[in-house]
């Protein structure tokens, strides 16, 4: 599913982020910035060495903050480490650091002049964030940045697995109808 935000596009696929081809992709990382399961495994896997050398280098990043390193030999020139929310029953301000967490990306692609940037879907495996809370985050910070920085062309979210995907989709769905 693909819409208009602005001037630029934002994209649902599933699929695996590791093999996006867009300047840049996002990662679900922890606060060491010490690798782990998850997608965080994923890309540190097919990215290979360089991309934990410079995270050990840069020794760590805030909950709610994102960081960037090359994307060794993944597609994407960059990966951004995003450290979202451990979600605690929702009243521990995870909303805005879900937030805060995409906006840290984007804010990032911004300032290096990255046109394109593949997301997983932060904090919804492991950290346990329900999924149709956090993708209405999730969307609608990246819609509303998109609309005011059209220099950003593509966000594309890149959801594992089918049952990801039809919630991020219902979710879109859901926001467009409310903005007619
Ligand atoms: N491509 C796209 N999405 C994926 C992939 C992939 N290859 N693999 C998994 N996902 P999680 P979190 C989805 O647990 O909840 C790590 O150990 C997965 O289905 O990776 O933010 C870190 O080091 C889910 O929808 O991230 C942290 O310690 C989504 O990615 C912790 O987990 C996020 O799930 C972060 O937990």
């Amino acid at each position: 599913m693909k819409v208009a935000s602005g001037s630029s596009t934002l994209e649902l696929v599933q699929g695996d982020i590791t093999k996006q081809d867009t300047e840049a992709i996002g990662n679900a990382a922890n606060s060491r910035l010490a690798g782990g399961g998850g997608v965080d495994g994923a890309i540190h896997r097919a990215g290979g060495p360089a991309i934990m050398k410079e995270c050990r280098k840069i020794g760590g990043c805030p909950t709610g903050h994102a960081v960037l390193t090359t994307g060794g030999n993944l597609k994407a020139k960059y990966v951004i480490h995003a450290v979202g929310p451990i979600y605690r029953g929702g009243n521990a301000g995870e909303a805005e650091l879900l937030k805060s967490a995409y906006l840290s990306c984007l804010k990032i692609a911004t300032e290096k002049g990255i046109k394109s940037i593949a997301f997983p879907s932060i904090s919804t495996g492991v950290y346990g964030y329900p999924i149709d809370e956090a993708s209405r985050i999730a969307l609608t910070t990246c819609m509303d940045y998109l609309k005011e920085h059209p220099e950003i062309e593509l966000v594309r979210f890149v959801l594992f697995g089918d049952a990801n995907y039809r919630a991020y989709e219902k979710t879109l769905k859901e926001i467009q109808s409310e903005h007619g």
